[in-house]
């Protein structure tokens, strides 16, 4: 069965649930609530990267996330970040995996350190930056670019010295694509996992499930619940996700039909 990555946001602002644990504690009894409802990652982020979300600073992004990871200690930790600094502050309080959603592209010092610290590293697709990546984002195939850019970001990361087993890829669900472009993505999920490595799967509560249904961030669970188990049949090994929970129950009940 895909694992489960819960969502952990220690921000202001993130997209659904901004706000809600940016006190430490609040942030680590989340965690914990997570773990307990089965989820085998927890990804800790310090800064949103919804459209049009302000930068954070180094300082305050590895004030917001080190307390938490050091409060989740046991736990598999990946933390979200596209600054070296922050992962290796993160690494060191007890971090194992890296998820940069500009696969290595945002911080030069990121990729020697993934590959010294020997952290399994998330390797995500994004056209353009968060601040303008929604701002009429065109393919010719979107799944044929996402597919060339996985695997060149792969080839980046090998010889630069990271481990092949270390690296899953992600199509970035939602970063500067259309509502189409996600769909299609994940109706074409089998053409990335021939790419052969882990495919981490990021659909929770976004904004396509409003453009096809017109619900609300809050109210996208039965989207969430429809996408992540369709991306774990066809394929899908880790799904990041805020309702662990229930999206849990959907891939248990799912795996128990289909096997
Ligand atoms: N999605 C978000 C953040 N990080 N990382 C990966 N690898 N894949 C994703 O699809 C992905 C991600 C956006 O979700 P969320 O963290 O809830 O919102 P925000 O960025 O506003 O904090």
């Amino acid at each position: 069965m895909a694992k489960l990555m819960g969502v952990v946001n220690v921000t202001p602002d993130s997209f659904s649930d901004g706000g809600l644990y940016l006190d430490p504690e609040a942030a680590i009894a989340h965690g914990e609530e997570l773990l307990e409802a089965g989820a085998e990652i927890l990804d800790v982020g310090g800064e949103s990267t919804r459209p049009g979300a302000d930068p954070v600073a180094e300082d305050e992004e590895r004030r917001r996330v080190l307390p938490v990871i050091e409060g989740l200690a046991g736990a598999t930790i990946s933390v979200d970040t596209s600054k070296a600094a922050v992962a290796a502050a993160a690494l060191d309080a007890g971090a194992a995996i890296v998820n940069d959603v500009t696969a290595l592209r945002g911080d030069p010092g990121m990729v020697a350190l993934c590959a010294e610290h020997e952290a399994t590293v998330i390797l995500m697709h994004m056209l353009g930056e968060p601040r303008t990546m929604q701002d009429e984002p065109t393919y010719g195939d979107v799944v044929a670019e996402v597919h060339d850019f996985l695997a060149e970001r792969l080839e980046f990361a090998l010889a630069a010295g990271i481990e092949e087993e270390r690296v899953w890829l992600d199509p970035g669900i939602g970063f500067g694509k259309t509502a189409d472009h996600n769909l299609e993505l994940l109706r074409r999920l089998p053409e990335l996992t021939a790419l052969g490595r882990p495919l981490v799967i990021g659909t929770s509560r976004k904004s396509f499930i409003g453009k096809v249904d017109g619900s609300a961030a809050r109210e996208r669970l039965g989207g969430t619940i429809a996408s992540t188990v369709l991306a774990a049949q066809a394929g899908a090994d880790v799904l990041r996700v805020h309702d662990v929970a229930e999206v849990g129950q959907a891939l248990t009940v799912a795996t128990a039909i289909h096997g």
